[in-house]
């Protein structure tokens, strides 16, 4: 199981002030909270700077870096925020987040992939637009790993993103990613399938409960990484609670251990 830690993503009112002031010890606190909650990845989004992406991207990184030896998922359809990113990471294997099947995405985004021989998330999008049904969504998985697959990339490397849409737009929302799932991890096995999961609640109220339960469902579908907050207990709960009734917990240690740290109630 990736746990892509989300909390350092300049959409956030706290992050956003914290680069505005240059505050680098506010940065590195979230960086360390992160690992300590079992993050394994940590994600870095300053999309909002659209200005100045590639600035606060290096400034944000080397802060990261001060903080946790985590390896970093470089958050930005823009592959000059990427490279700038990528370029000061030291440890591990750096993830992108993320290629898509569109053109120009593709061809701007596969060097780097190469270039940096990082893990990457690839999304269910291509020239035709955004995936409605699980059809869709399978058709623009199969081409995305065939292609990856046929420039080198391990499946091992490849983390596919079904596109969560929210279930207040489609009562099938959920659904529909779900059954996506199941198919794309028994047709490739040992590729991975990751998702962000405030998108399903998005409108509607106790958006939490939603992205919780909206976790264990997708994790029965074979779901193995999510971009989330890992300091929030009932996530942290739900996730090894989840993982332990679905067999990939050895005598439930995780769990136990787990409690015993106070990582969840
Ligand atoms: N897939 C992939 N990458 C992604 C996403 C995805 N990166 C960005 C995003 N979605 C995941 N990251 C975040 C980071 C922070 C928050 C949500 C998603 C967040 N949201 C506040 C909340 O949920 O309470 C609300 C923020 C606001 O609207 O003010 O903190 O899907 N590949």
């Amino acid at each position: 199981m990736l746990i892509i830690g989300e909390l350092i993503n300049t959409s956030r009112k706290l992050i956003r002030e914290a680069v505005e002031k240059k505050d680098g010890n506010y940065i590195q606190e979230i960086a360390k909270k992160q690992e300590e909650a079992g993050a394994t990845y940590i994600d870095v989004n300053c999309g909002t700077f659209m200005q100045t992406e590639v600035e606060t991207m290096e400034w944000l990184v080397e802060n990261i870096l001060q903080a946790t030896d985590l390896p970093l998922c470089i958050d930005s359809p823009n592959p000059l925020a990427l490279e700038a990113g990528l370029k000061k990471v030291k440890n591990g294997k750096p993830m992108i987040n993320s290629i898509t099947g569109e053109d120009e995405r593709w061809n701007t985004i596969l060097p780097l992939v190469k270039k940096f021989n990082s893990k990457i998330i690839a999304l269910c999008i291509d020239n035709t637009g955004m995936p409605k049904t699980q059809e869709d969504r399978l058709r623009i998985a199969d081409s995305l790993i065939t292609k990856l697959t046929g420039e080198g990339i391990a499946l091992d490397d490849i983390y596919i993103d079904p596109l969560i849409k929210p279930i207040s737009a489609g009562q099938n929302n959920g659904i529909e990613v779900l059954s996506a799932i199941q198919k794309i991890m028994e047709s490739y096995p040992g590729v991975h399938t990751t998702c962000g999961l405030s998108n399903i609640s998005y409108s509607l109220p106790a958006r939490k409960v939603l992205n919780r339960l909206f976790m264990v469902q997708t994790m029965a579908r074979g779901m193995d990484s999510y971009i989330m907050d890992p300091t929030n207990k009932e996530m942290r709960g739900a996730l090894l609670a989840s993982q332990t009734l679905l067999g990939q917990d050895r005598f439930s240690r995780k769990f136990i251990k787990a409690f015993r740290e106070g990582l969840y109630e």
